[in-house]
Parts: C-alpha cells; sequence; structure tokens
C-alpha cells in the first residue's frame, strides 16, 4: 500500500510519536491542536487610538512606509544546535533553533523592535551561522539582514550576536539561516507581524509553513549538486513541519511508521485566516483544501483587494495570506493538502497532508474528503491582473536605470557547472562583508567579479528585466525591498505594464520556466521588477531554491553607496569579522557553495 492510500484508508488518525519525537523536545505546539489562535495584535504595547499603531489604515497607510515607531522590545534568545528529531517518522539528526521544529514563533507589533540573540552551538561538525528576516525591510539597519559576506562575517562556533530591527513591515513572514543551504537543515521559522486590519475574520489560526523534506543532511546534498548538473529529489512534504513516511523508503535510516500530521480546528460558520508560508528548499508548491474556497488578503508582506480561489501557488519564500469560511457541519472533517508540483519541482513524495476538525468533529477520524481538483499547473504566480495592492501606489513612468539580467546554466572558468547571472555565477567572501568594504568607501571589486555586484549609484529608480530560457522556474528573492511586478510572460517584453497606477507588489516573485527547446523570441520567460532606490545599502537579489543560490543564482544590488558611508555601523559588526577570521585562521572552513 502507497503512504497516500494508507493514511487516507485509516480508520483512525493517531499519531504513533510524540510531539516531543516528532518537532523536537522544547515544547513547540506548532501543528497541534493545543496551537493557540493568534489576537489581532499583542496588547502589551502603547494603545493610541486603541491600537499599537495608532491611526494608520491598511487602505491610507503604505504597509513599507509609514511604520510608526511604538519603542516596544520584543527579545528572543536563539540557540542553534544539533539535535535529533523525527517530524515524519524517520530520525535524523537536524540543526534546530532551541530544539524546535520548525523554529520558534517571533510575534511582534508593526513599529516594534524585535531584538534576537543567536548563540551558535553547532558541533561535530561545527558550523558558522547567520539569520536573515525575510521580507523585513532594515532601513535604519542594514547590517542586521543576516547574510553573511554582505551585511555581516558568519556567527563564529560558541559566538553570539545580537540582531535588533524595526518591524517594518506587517503580515506574514519567515527567517531562516541564510548560511550555505544550512535552513534546509532545520534553521527556520515563522515571523507574524500585526499591524493595521484589512479583510474581516473571526479566528487567526497562524502559520501553516509548507516544506519540502530531505532526510540528507544540507551539506551531503550540496557536496554531491555543486558544480554538477544533478538535481537532488526531496523525500516527502511537511506541513507545520509533519507527515508520515513509507519506512520501506527510508534507505536503513531508524523509521517509525504512521508519525502523525497537522492538526486545525474550524468552526462553522466563523472565517479562519491562514497564514501559508513556504519554507522549503526546492519544492513549489500548490495549496488546497478539500471542499473549501480560500480568499487570498496578502502576498508576502503586502495586503490586497482580496479574491476567491481553489488553489494557491507558493514558490520558496513566498507566503500568502488566506481567509477560509467554514462552510461544513459542525462534525464535519476535511483535509488540507499541499503538493509539490512535480512540473516544477523535484519530489519522491509530493503530498503533504493535514487534518481540519470542525468543532463537534471527533479529532481522531480520518477525514474522508475528496481531492479539490484543479487547472493551476504552471509554474508562475497568480495572473498580475488579479493581484492588486490594497494600498495604491505607483511606480515611476520612466525608471532611472534599467537592468537586464540572463539567468543561465553552464561551465564556469574551472569547468564546474552552475547557475549564472549575466554569465558570471556568485561566489561569497565570508570575510569581507560587502556592505562594510562599501561603508568604509570601497564600492569596486575588478578582482572579485564572483562577487556579482551591480552598483546602481544615485539612481533613484531601477528596474530588472530578468530573462531565462532554462527548464526551471525560480522564485527570485529581493532582500530590502517590495518591488512592483510590472510584467510577467514568455518572449520578450513588449513594454505594457498591468495596472501602471497600481501593479501588484511583493518581495518574491515566481519567473516561470522558459523554453529551450524553442528558439527565441517563443521560448523566454520573464518577470519586470521595479523597485525605488529609498534603501541605501548592499542588497541580495536572487532565487531562493537552496540548491539554485548554492549554485550562484544570485546578484548583489549596491544601493546609493555614498548614503552608505556615511552610517555609523555598531562596532560589533567589525567584532563578529574579527571573530570570523580567528575562527578560520585556526579551523578549515568548508565552503562547499557560493556561500548563500
Ligand atoms: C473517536 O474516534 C476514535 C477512532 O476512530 C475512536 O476510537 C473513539 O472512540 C472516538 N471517540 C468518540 C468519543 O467517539
Ligand atoms: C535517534 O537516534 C539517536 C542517535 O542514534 C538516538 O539517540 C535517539 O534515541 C533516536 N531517537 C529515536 C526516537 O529513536
Ligand atoms: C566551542 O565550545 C565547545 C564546548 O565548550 C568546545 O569543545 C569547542 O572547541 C569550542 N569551539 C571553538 C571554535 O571555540
Ligand atoms: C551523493 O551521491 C552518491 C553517488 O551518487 C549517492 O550514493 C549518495 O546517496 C548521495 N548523497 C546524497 C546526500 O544525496
Ligand atoms: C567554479 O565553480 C566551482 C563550484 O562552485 C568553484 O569551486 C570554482 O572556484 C569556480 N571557479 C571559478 C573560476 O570561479
Ligand atoms: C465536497 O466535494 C466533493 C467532491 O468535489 C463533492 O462531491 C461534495 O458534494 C462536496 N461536499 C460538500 C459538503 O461541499
Ligand atoms: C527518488 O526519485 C528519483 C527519481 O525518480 C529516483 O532516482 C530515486 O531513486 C528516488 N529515491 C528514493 C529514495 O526513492
Ligand atoms: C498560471 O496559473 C495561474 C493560476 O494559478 C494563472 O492565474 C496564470 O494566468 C497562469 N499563468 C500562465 C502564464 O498561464
Ligand atoms: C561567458 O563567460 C565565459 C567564461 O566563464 C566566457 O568564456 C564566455 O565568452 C562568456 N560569454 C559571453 C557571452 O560573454
Ligand atoms: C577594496 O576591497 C577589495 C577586496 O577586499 C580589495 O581587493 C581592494 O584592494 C580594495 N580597494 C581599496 C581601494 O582599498
Ligand atoms: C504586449 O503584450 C501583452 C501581454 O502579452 C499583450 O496583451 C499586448 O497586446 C501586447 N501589446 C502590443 C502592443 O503588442
Ligand atoms: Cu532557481
Amino acid at each position: 500500500m502507497t503512504l497516500l492510500s494508507s493514511i487516507l484508508g485509516a480508520a483512525n488518525l493517531i499519531a504513533s510519536l510524540p510531539q516531543s519525537i516528532t518537532n523536537g523536545k522544547c515544547g513547540s505546539v506548532l501543528g497541534t491542536l493545543d496551537a493557540p489562535r493568534l489576537q489581532p495584535f499583542l496588547t502589551n504595547n502603547p494603545l493610541p487610538h486603541g491600537y499599537p499603531w495608532g491611526k494608520r489604515t491598511a487602505e491610507e497607510s503604505s504597509p513599507h512606509g509609514d511604520a510608526p515607531n511604538t519603542g516596544v522590545i520584543r527579545s528572543f534568545n536563539f540557540e542553534i544546535a544539533r539535535h535529533w528529531v523525527a517530524p515524519d517518522g524517520v530520525n535524523r539528526s537536524a540543526t534546530l533553533i532551541n530544539g524546535q521544529y520548525p523554529g520558534p514563533m517571533i510575534e511582534a507589533n508593526w513599529g516594534d523592535t524585535i531584538q534576537v540573540t543567536v548563540t551558535n552551538k553547532i558541533s561535530s561538525p561545527e558550523e558558522g551561522t547567520s539569520l536573515h528576516w525575510h521580507g523585513i525591510l532594515q532601513k535604519e539597519t542594514p547590517w542586521f539582514d543576516g547574510v553573511p559576506s554582505v551585511s555581516q562575517c558568519p556567527i563564529a562556533p560558541n559566538g553570539t550576536f545580537t540582531y535588533s530591527f524595526r518591524a517594518d513591515v506587517y503580515g506574514t513572514g519567515w527567517y531562516h539561516s541564510h548560511y550555505s543551504a544550512q535552513y534546509a537543515n532545520g534553521v527556520f521559522g515563522p515571523m507574524i507581524i500585526h499591524g493595521p486590519a484589512h479583510a474581516e475574520y473571526d479566528y487567526d489560526l497562524g502559520p501553516v509553513m509548507v516544506n519540502d523534506y530531505f532526510h540528507d543532511d544540507y551539506y551531503a546534498i550540496v557536496q554531491n549538486i555543486t558544480g554538477q548538473i544533478t538535481v537532488p529529489y526531496s523525500d516527502n512534504n511537511l506541513i507545520n513541519g509533519k507527515m508520515s513516511f513509507d519506512c520501506a523508503l527510508a534507505r536503513g535510516r531508524d523509521c517509525i511508521p504512521n508519525a502523525g500530521v497537522s492538526k486545525f480546528k474550524f468552526t462553522t460558520g466563523k472565517t479562519h485566516r491562514l497564514r501559508l508560508i513556504n519554507s522549503g528548499a526546492e519544492g513549489l508548491q500548490k495549496f488546497t483544501i478539500d471542499n473549501h474556497t480560500m480568499t487570498v488578503i496578502a502576498n508576502d508582506f503586502v495586503p490586497v483587494k482580496p479574491y476567491d480561489t481553489n488553489v494557491v501557488t507558493l514558490g520558496v519564500g513566498q507566503r500568502t495570506d488566506v481567509i477560509v469560511k467554514a462552510t461544513g457541519c459542525s462534525t464535519d472533517a476535511y483535509w488540507m493538502r499541499s503538493y509539490i508540483s512535480t512540473t516544477c519541482s523535484h519530489t519522491n513524495q509530493s503530498t503533504a497532508l493535514a487534518a481540519i476538525y470542525y468543532e463537534d468533529a471527533n479529532t481522531s477520524t480520518t477525514p474522508k474528503s475528496v481531492a479539490t481538483t484543479f487547472t493551476s499547473t504552471n509554474c508562475s504566480n497568480d495572473d498580475i491582473s488579479i493581484t492588486e495592492p490594497l494600498y495604491i501606489e505607483a511606480p515611476p513612468a520612466k525608471p532611472a536605470f534599467t537592468q537586464d539580467l540572463e539567468i543561465s546554466f553552464g561551465a564556469n572558468e574551472t569547468g564546474a557547472l552552475v547557475w549564472k547571472m549575466n554569465n558570471q555565477s556568485f561566489l561569497a567572501n565570508y570575510n569581507h562583508p560587502l556592505l562594510l568594504l562599501a561603508n568604509l568607501g570601497n564600492t569596486s571589486y575588478p578582482y572579485d567579479p564572483q562577487w556579482n555586484v551591480y552598483n546602481f549609484g544615485r539612481s533613484k529608480s531601477i528596474r530588472l528585466i530578468l530573462h531565462s530560457i532554462d527548464p526551471f522556474s525560480h522564485p527570485m528573492h529581493l532582500h530590502g525591498h517590495n518591488f512592483w511586478v510590472v510584467a510577467q510572460g514568455t518572449g520578450r517584453w513588449n513594454g505594457t505594464i498591468t495596472r501602471p497606477h497600481n501593479p501588484q507588489r511583493r518581495d518574491t516573485q515566481l519567473i516561470d520556466a522558459g523554453n529551450p527547446a524553442k528558439l527565441e523570441p517563443g521560448g523566454e520567460s520573464y518577470i519586470v521588477l521595479d523597485f525605488i532606490a529609498d534603501n541605501p545599502g548592499v542588497w541580495p537579489f536572487h532565487c531562493h531554491v537552496a540548491w539554485h543560490v548554492s549554485d550562484g543564482l544570485y546578484i548583489n544590488i549596491m544601493e546609493r553607496p555614498c548614503d552608505i558611508s556615511e552610517r555609523s555601523i555598531p562596532s560589533i559588526m567589525a567584532q563578529t569579522c574579527r571573530d570570523w577570521a580567528y575562527y578560520s585562521g585556526h579551523n578549515v572552513v568548508n565552503q562547499i557553495d557560493s556561500g548563500e
């Protein structure tokens, strides 16, 4: 019997393993019926006009320009170390934060300061680390963006580093290690920032993290694929860190069948907010709920005018907030399903399942609902003509600078097969973070073309026209900004902008697969991204597929370098580099990939 038919056909849905073995011994309740519903905001704040953000509203305040400053600090202590866990029943050594898989939830109000003290206890073997706060703009603190070789040196083994930044956007986010592909080992978690309401709903069920899952250590995977054409197949697909596995495929590892799936509660007639996050390494997800329609209300940190769908497409790094009306009866149970697209990605077990129980349902029963059929099999996000931001904002009619970028795959000068942007693959140097060099006035690196720095000088606005002819889709993520997606499609862009007064905005967008068999102009795919250069710093723009960024699909955008040199950077940044220099001078750092 296959895994899915054994789960779907089971008499009851009682997990064979406790939460402490599947998701870590330190008290994570994510994915269990004990997970608390979230409140509209944290109340231990000053509440001018009744809200932490005062009179600001989603319709009239820019979600990325008008952040309040509440003066409230939310502190967290994160210890990163290796632990044995079995999220799907296969016992493996993972790299976890505070012993939890996924990592602890960060929750804050818009305008609060999030302060996270990270201690690197990764041992046997030791590794550097650093944490990136996906989607946070970091306008006041570009050095806390968490990218080794760009904004900081890695945190050395046994080292401690405190990130401190404003929750300058609101909605559903996540954080993850940006050191090599380390996050695929478990170094990630949800980050929820409460802001002005922009849709009505009764209950906030909190994060729903979906991710492809690999039993092997990320290091072994990267070692196997770097410089080659091999693609790794994920072993499983998880919702909030849970799913069962077919132990016949465990390749000799300890495996316990029926480890258990995540469970959620619905209340008849009520509306429920689900915060979908693709925290995977490679897999593009198609998310559905049997017999229920979803209303999309935000993409990444950008609220949108609500629209209905029966399937949500999520590239790696993307988030979508949906509202689901509980239209069933009080004793009903339904399946939530997320599929790794086998057209767009590579997996040996595509389907993740979680159970939804209505208020009077027996929470041990196996749902008997029928899967939603959907026709969206492409590797694109929803059509940008239907994803309209709630807060209206037009890009400049004519960008100050336009940069064409061509994605390709091929041999580098030493014959390794790598990903390239404009014929150059990225390779990091952990010892020389670009932001710190730029702060010292050094913005030109003629001997280091592999750093892939695009210096846009004083340009006030930038347009990136990204082309691709290779047969993969790529979720492209820009740090420090929410870009406008002014166009996407196949062939050559003809200059037409979708909804010029208010195009789609977000921080990660899929570029669909090109068709290498078709000669131009038919075979290319493209996305066109505009942003205002209002954030002096060095901002990575990269594919979020862990294996692609490992193989160099990455550039650095240097924005307003003159303003970078005027910033006063905290001395902890230089100290972290001295500590890393000491560590790397006395130990071999096996940088197997681009570094990111
Ligand atoms: C709930 O379902 C389980 C499994 O089918 C069953 O063993 C149990 O008796 C049921 N509980 C109630 C209260 O009906
Ligand atoms: C997983 O393996 C480790 C190391 O062999 C062992 O200490 C631990 O008890 C195992 N966990 C389970 C649930 O079998
Ligand atoms: C880190 O601490 C552990 C335990 O004290 C020690 O064994 C290890 O050598 C230390 N590593 C470094 C790089 O200092
Ligand atoms: C690496 O490749 C070898 C040879 O193909 C294979 O036996 C091994 O399982 C692979 N390891 C991982 C982690 O993919
Ligand atoms: C080519 O890529 C390989 C694999 O990432 C790397 O080790 C090597 O240094 C690269 N060569 C050059 C010239 O950048
Ligand atoms: C649920 O969906 C199935 C399959 O599409 C359909 O047959 C059934 O009528 C639906 N039930 C409800 C309660 O909507
Ligand atoms: C996963 O799928 C690939 C491609 O179909 C196959 O070569 C490989 O053997 C599979 N691995 C396992 C563990 O089933
Ligand atoms: C891909 O599918 C989505 C639905 O999920 C649709 O909105 C979009 O138009 C499709 N894109 C293309 C290029 O066909
Ligand atoms: C791309 O780079 C390679 C060296 O890695 C060089 O041989 C080749 O001429 C370049 N191609 C183009 C079109 O610039
Ligand atoms: C800038 O930094 C690069 C990389 O460390 C170095 O090679 C170069 O000499 C520096 N330039 C100046 C003017 O210091
Ligand atoms: C440009 O492309 C868009 C989208 O493919 C199409 O709808 C439009 O008709 C084209 N306009 C011109 C002038 O070719
Ligand atoms: Cu990619």
